[in-house]
């Protein structure tokens, strides 16, 4: 399988995010992909590449000119601000809610900040669109393996994606790779794709961009968004608009569910990808459904990851793992390996 490793991830390394009140440090840390890189080389594990640059277009067929404008100079006009906030990321205060514009671009950095985030989770440093854009460009690399007839890919990047929407970061994302890599493979000439998301966190980004499309089916699973993040979004009545009427599905499952119960609903959502006929399927992978997540709720265990990988190549079709999220650091490498392993082994 070939694995597109962001070779800038690193470069996006925030030091704190905002959590009840206090700045906590950060879950979302590169070490996460340093892991997963070690165990796929020590099982001897795929074809791993860096990917070349693309142009900003390749972003703009998902994302707004002027988020991905804000994004690529965010850095430096936080610093600009005061010359001190280089040692410290950069984190929004204020968001235009109801009864606010936003049509209304302000010329103050911190309130742009606001427009184009939904949490205060989600710190932007240095390097944040530089390893963000890479990972973006793995994404696009990925979906050309697949439109080139490849079986199956692996995009190894960080920062995740699946709750950056098509003018906001959030929830530790900022270019929404699954979405990229799914609009690719359309503009290579495929009629119509899946994406399953099987991060624990709804991704409300995909289902988002995707909200009124019939060409591109979104179906999720993850902790019930009355306790879980991202909380405004995820329910399971929500089932696309227009013409992607149908072409939404959120199995949301509460906190403490087991891997009976959650793979019984990637079944549901495979059956209903088949139903669809997607000529490809992009898995928004996160490992957050493990037992000893420190931020998440399912019980997963190490080895039901080989089933689950099993179970995705069983539906046969050309598949695009895309890293999400993860957070017990230590483990990430031996779950996400034995998912893209039990893939491998059952595709043959
Ligand atoms: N202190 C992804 O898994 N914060 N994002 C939850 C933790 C937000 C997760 C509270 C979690 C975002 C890609
Ligand atoms: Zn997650």
């Amino acid at each position: 399988m070939k694995v597109f490793y962001n070779d800038a991830h690193a470069q996006h390394h925030g030091r704190h995010e905002m959590f009840r009140g206090e700045l906590v440090p950060c879950f979302e840390i590169p070490a996460r992909a340093g892991y997963v890189l070690q165990e796929l080389r020590s099982r001897g594990f795929g074809d791993i590449a860096s990917a070349p640059p693309v142009p900003r277009s390749a972003f703009e067929r998902v994302h707004a000119p002027r988020y991905l404008d804000f994004l690529e100079h965010a850095w430096d006009e936080w610093v600009a601000l005061d010359p001190k906030n280089a040692e410290r990321d950069a984190l929004p205060s204020y968001w235009p809610i109801r009864t606010f514009r936003s049509d209304v671009l302000p010329a103050s950095f911190p309130a742009r900040m606001g427009l184009f985030s939904f949490d205060a989770g989600s710190p932007i440093t240095a390097g944040t669109w530089k390893a963000a854009s890479q990972g973006g460009a793995c994404a696009i690399a990925g979906a050309q393996a697949l439109a080139q007839g490849g079986r199956a890919a692996f995009v190894l990047s960080r920062p995740p994606g699946h709750h950056a929407g098509h003018d906001f970061f959030g929830g530790y994302c900022f270019i929404n790779n699954a979405a990229v890599a799914a609009q690719r493979l359309r503009d290579d000439g495929l009629r119509k794709v899946a994406i399953l998301d099987i991060d624990y966190h709804h991704g409300n980004g995909t289902q988002a961009i995707f909200h009124e499309r019939g060409d591109v089916f979104f179906a999720s699973v993850h902790g019930d968004p009355h306790t879980e993040y991202p909380y405004y979004l995820g329910y399971a009545d929500e089932r696309g608009t227009g013409a992607g009427l149908d072409c939404n599905l959120n199995l949301p499952l509460p906190r403490g569910t087991d891997f009976e119960h959650w793979r019984a609903a990637m079944g549901q959502a495979l059956a209903r990808i088949r139903a669809f006929g997607a000529e490809a399927l992009v898995v928004s992978l996160g490992l957050d459904t493990f037992e000893a997540d420190p931020i998440s709720g399912f019980r997963l265990r190490s080895t039901d990851y080989l089933r689950v990988g099993e179970d995705l190549a069983a539906a046969g079709l050309p598949t695009l793992f895309v890293f999400e999220g993860g957070y017990a650091v230590a483990e990430v490498g031996v779950n996400a390996a034995n998912v893209l392993e039990g893939f491998a082994q059952k595709a043959g």
